[in-house]
């Protein structure tokens, strides 16, 4: 995460226009807080135990806090490209919070019945977000110049394929009721849809500058 920080922000060294700044700022700031809450996970912070019937259920919930500010940001990042109002966003990152915030209230519940339930809310609100993503969104999109629509179509892409697979790995992980995944495999399963979702990301958003440009000065 911090390498990817490092390369976003020699990447965005020199772009002074404004509109193509903001591209940069966001996703700095999304590898960035990655960054921060894996070294506070690696170094004992924002770890807790929850119990969970007379098991103890160790729980990152530094990872609720990273995903609270990156996701927003991510969805930022998408909605800039394809052009959204701020109707559209504002419903887009309002999803993506109250996902987060139920997501979070599943991790630390003490009730099999009270995680499963929460972790579906959270996943009701995964598929509307999409849902906005796949419809309004890519609508929006479909109004920018050519390569601009084929950028974000890639982006968003990404996003619904990455996103999708957190819910799966909760739930077949420790958090989950399955348990079918230790806890070595879903922390590292996470490791790599996270890189996935945020240098991989950025990397495919920023390396486009002839495509930013073009949102820059749309004709
Ligand atoms: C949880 C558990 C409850 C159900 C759902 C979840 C979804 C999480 C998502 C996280 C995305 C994170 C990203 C991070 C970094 O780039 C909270 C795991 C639906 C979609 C993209």
């Amino acid at each position: 995460m911090t390498l990817g920080t490092l390369y976003f922000i020699g990447r965005g060294r020199g772009v002074r226009d404004r509109k193509m700044q903001e591209f940069y700022i966001i996703t700095i700031f999304i590898t960035t807080i990655a960054a921060a809450m894996y070294f506070a996970m690696a170094t004992g912070f924002g770890v807790t135990e929850v119990m969970v019937g007379d098991e103890a259920l160790t729980i990152y919930w530094a990872r609720y806090a990273d995903w609270l500010f990156t996701t927003p940001l991510l969805l930022l990042d998408l909605s800039l490209l394809a052009g959204a109002n701020r109707n559209t966003i504002a419903t887009l990152i309002g999803l993506d919070v109250f996902m987060i915030g139920t997501g979070a209230i599943a991790a630390l519940s003490s009730t099999p019945g009270a995680r499963i339930a929460w972790w579906a809310i959270s996943t009701g609100a995964l598929l509307t977000l999409l849902y906005v993503l796949v419809g309004t969104l890519s609508e929006n999109a479909r109004s920018r110049a050519p390569e601009v629509a084929s950028l974000f179509g890639r982006l968003r892409n990404l996003v619904i394929a990455l996103w999708f697979l957190y819910p799966v790995v909760w739930i077949l992980g420790t958090e989950g009721t399955f348990g079918i995944l230790p806890l070595y495999w879903e922390t590292a399963a996470f490791m790599v849809l996270d890189l996935s979702a945020k240098v991989g990301f950025g990397v495919i958003l920023l390396q486009s500058r002839s495509v930013l440009e073009r949102v820059a000065t749309p004709t």
